[in-house]
């Protein structure tokens, strides 16, 4: 079967708003099309490096111009120790974030090290470490990194207004050099940034029409951080997050869909509603990278409750 994945804006923005049983029918249509049902894939992260980043990201815990100013690393016996535990909340992927606008000193030799020591426990890897090089993107292919994490965040209409010391067209050239070393991309979103359904959509077509689509696509609800900038930022519709979820899911059907940052804040009727409509993946484990994640205890709960395994 051919998978469509040109769409214009004004297609996206049609499909968008479908009356909102027809959308999410039509999404959950999609989704079975592709993926086995009541299956959902679980990643965990670790913040490798955390804090006293130069970067001026409006949302982020960890920027120094919001008062973060030290840095904290993390060993790789720690590595270890969280990648084990990752394991047994039933995660398949482990992801490693670092603060920064790219890696720098030995940050990528110890990150090629760290896959290694995250791979031998049979767990596939991802990294998030800001901009890379084509020579440092190669390296992190040769050490085996499965995934690379770098998101587009929102349209790149709204980005000016998030973060001025980059370009969304910074994102999509590290993109582009993730996809040419062979490394599979995650990126995704942030809903609730001030942005309104247009710029949704339009992110998620940018997306969609990439040479070859992010095979993971995180959205990610606004955990809002006290002293940024969007510390008091309204919070969005839940009916437009789910529709967001649907469009990401017809769009890219044979993406995995992760339903991100901001699931403590959601009620388990709204994550069931995100999986009906095409969300087949989530964060595991107490921590995100410098905020709480849902403990495991109620994951676990709800996905009985709802008839859902994890994926193995
Ligand atoms: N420093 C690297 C970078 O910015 O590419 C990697 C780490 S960065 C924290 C990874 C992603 O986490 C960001 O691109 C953003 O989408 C997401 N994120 C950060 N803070 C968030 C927040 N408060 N709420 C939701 N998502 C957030
Ligand atoms: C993604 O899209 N979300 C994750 C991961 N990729 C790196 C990060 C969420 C961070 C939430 C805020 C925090 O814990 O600092
Ligand atoms: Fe730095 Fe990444 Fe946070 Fe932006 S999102 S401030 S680049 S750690």
């Amino acid at each position: 079967m051919s998978i469509r994945t040109q769409y214009t804006v004004e297609e996206a923005k049609s499909l968008f708003s479908l009356p909102f049983m027809d959308l999410l029918y039509k999404s959950h249509t999609v989704h079975r099309e592709h993926f086995p049902g009541n299956r959902i894939q679980a990643s965990s992260l670790l913040s490798i490096k955390t804090g006293k980043c130069p970067e001026d990201c409006s949302y982020c815990s960890q920027s120094s111009r919001y008062g973060s100013h030290t840095s904290v690393q993390v060993t790789q016996e720690e590595i270890r120790e969280k990648a084990l535990r990752a394991k047994e909340c039933g995660a398949t992927r482990f992801c490693m974030g670092a603060s920064g606008r790219r890696p720098d000193g030995d940050d990528l030799d110890f990150v090629c090290e760290s896959i290694g020591i995250v791979k031998e426990l049979g767990l596939e890897t991802c990294a998030t470490l800001g901009m890379l090089t084509q020579d440092e993107a190669n390296r992190l292919a040769d050490a085996g990194l499965d995934y690379y994490n770098h998101n587009v965040d929102t349209s790149p209409h709204y980005y000016k207004n998030i973060i001025t010391t980059r370009t969304f067209e910074d994102r999509i050239e590290t993109i582009r050099i993730v996809q040419k070393a062979g490394i599979r991309v995650c990126s995704g979103g942030i809903l609730g940034l001030g942005e309104t359904n247009d710029d949704r959509i339009h992110m998620l077509t940018i997306l969609a029409n990439l040479p070859v689509p992010p095979q993971s696509i995180p959205i990610n609800k606004l955990v809002p951080i006290p002293h940024t900038p969007l510390q008091d930022a309204p919070s969005i519709d839940p009916f437009d997050f789910i529709r967001t979820i649907a469009l990401a899911r017809i769009m890219m059907p044979t993406s995995y869909i992760r339903l991100s940052a901001g699931r403590s804040s959601m009620e388990d009727t709204m994550q069931a509603l995100c999986f009906f409509a095409g969300a087949n993946s989530i964060f595991v484990g107490d921590t995100l990278l410098t905020t709480s994640n849902t403990k495991i205890e109620n994951d676990k709960m709800l996905l009985t409750r709802l008839n859902l395994v994890f994926e193995e």
